[in-house]
């Protein structure tokens, strides 16, 4: 049966593409499915191993989920590292995936830099840990920002791996189901996961520079939107947007080589719920300093509460503890019956 599962890295701020590109999209999902929302600490130790305060920002990341709107009552909220089978599972899948695949993720590549030779073998292996992350609970669907595509697709590659190296044993221990592949079925152990990356804002450019995501590491405060800043930051902010001398185009065609213009104008949209073809319906012809102030009041009107609510649940430490910890139990008993089977299937005695 169908079942969601994403995760957000507690590595610091929070900001407007985590909040468009994922946390909204938690949400909307919470409604009609069964969800599973992680932060992930495991895998926040991957690029930097030693961190001030790891707990404050694992609460801080989960009181934006739960700020946002995710209830952990009808749905599981929980830390990585409370699941050991999160890292058992991703040591098998060390084992499925081949080192070629790791080696030609843009990620890897990206935060290794140019001494890949002293990037952490965890940084290597990171796709390979969120594999286990949604195939622990099997699930079928995970929302994410587009930079998190290519991810995805390895996620996927495991899966099959997985099904087909170990068919034969898949059947034999009666643990097959019908798993959707594209438009056929095929008999396996693992779902062929779906990614949900859609609406207009699935990458929210730096202000600063069109060609960049939003990023929580960019060392310029001034290239993104933190959901803890306040509706002065939020407005300054915008204002000093970078964007070019042009006036809006009436359709989106006209964004076409505007990429701090487009990057704007989508972030407008899916604040508001709108196409950017609407939005240029409104807005088209006008000046960016027109633009801008409209902007950042919907920003503010939007971001605000969520940004009021985090705080006061960031003041409540033993609650956002609490929660985990229910999560973390109600999670622990999906993942204790995955490892028995996979465990089954590869042939360990238990
Ligand atoms: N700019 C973005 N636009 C849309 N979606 C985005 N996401 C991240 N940046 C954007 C989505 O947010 C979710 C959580 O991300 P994460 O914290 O697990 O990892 P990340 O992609 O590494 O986030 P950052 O902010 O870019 O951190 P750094 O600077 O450390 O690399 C994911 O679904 C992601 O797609």
């Amino acid at each position: 049966s169908p079942r969601v599962f994403s995760g957000v890295q507690p590595t610091g701020n929070l900001h407007l593409g985590n909040y468009l590109g994922a946390i909204r999209k938690f949400v909307a999902l919470q409604e009609s499915q069964d969800c599973i929302y992680c932060v992930v600490d495991l895998h926040a130790i991957t690029a930097q191993l030693v961190h001030d305060d790891l707990k404050s920002q694992i609460r801080s990341i989960t009181a934006a989920f739960l700020a946002a709107g995710i209830d952990p009552k009808r749905h599981i909220v929980f830390n990585q590292s409370r699941v050991s089978g999160h890292a058992e599972l991703a040591w098998i899948f060390n084992c499925v995936a081949r080192i070629g695949w790791m080696n030609r993720m843009t990620q890897f590549k990206e935060k290794a830099g140019k001494d890949r030779e002293n990037a952490s073998l965890g940084l290597l292996a990171y796709p390979s840990l969120m594999a286990a992350d949604i195939l622990l609970y099997r699930a079928t669907h995970v929302p994410v920002g587009d930079d998190q595509k290519q991810h995805l697709e390895l996620t996927r590659d495991i899966a099959i791996k997985f099904n087909n190296d170990f068919s034969g044993r898949i059947a034999a221990a009666g643990l097959g189901t019908e798993i959707a592949m594209g438009e056929e079925t095929v008999n396996g152990y693992f779902p062929i996961t779906e990614p949900l990356i859609g609406g207009e804002a699935t990458r929210v450019m730096s202000l600063k520079d069109g060609s960049k995501k939003m990023s929580k590491s960019d060392p310029s405060d001034l290239s993104r939107i933190n959901l803890t800043d306040d509706a002065e930051q939020i407005a300054r902010k915008i204002k000093k947007a970078k964007t070019d001398p042009n006036a809006l185009p009436s359709e989106p065609k006209g964004l076409e080589g505007r990429a701090e213009a487009d990057n704007l104008v989508g972030i407008y949209a899916a604040l508001a719920d709108l196409s950017k073809a609407d939005v240029l319906k409104d807005f088209g012809g006008r000046q960016f300093s027109e633009f801008k102030p409209v902007l950042a009041e919907l920003a503010v009107e939007k971001l605000s509460p969520i940004n009021a609510e985090m705080r006061r649940l960031i003041d409540d430490p033993a609650h956002i503890d609490a929660v985990l910890k229910d999560g973390g139990e109600r999670a622990g008993a999906i993942a204790e019956k995955t490892m028995a089977d996979v465990k089954e299937i590869i042939g360990f005695l238990q």
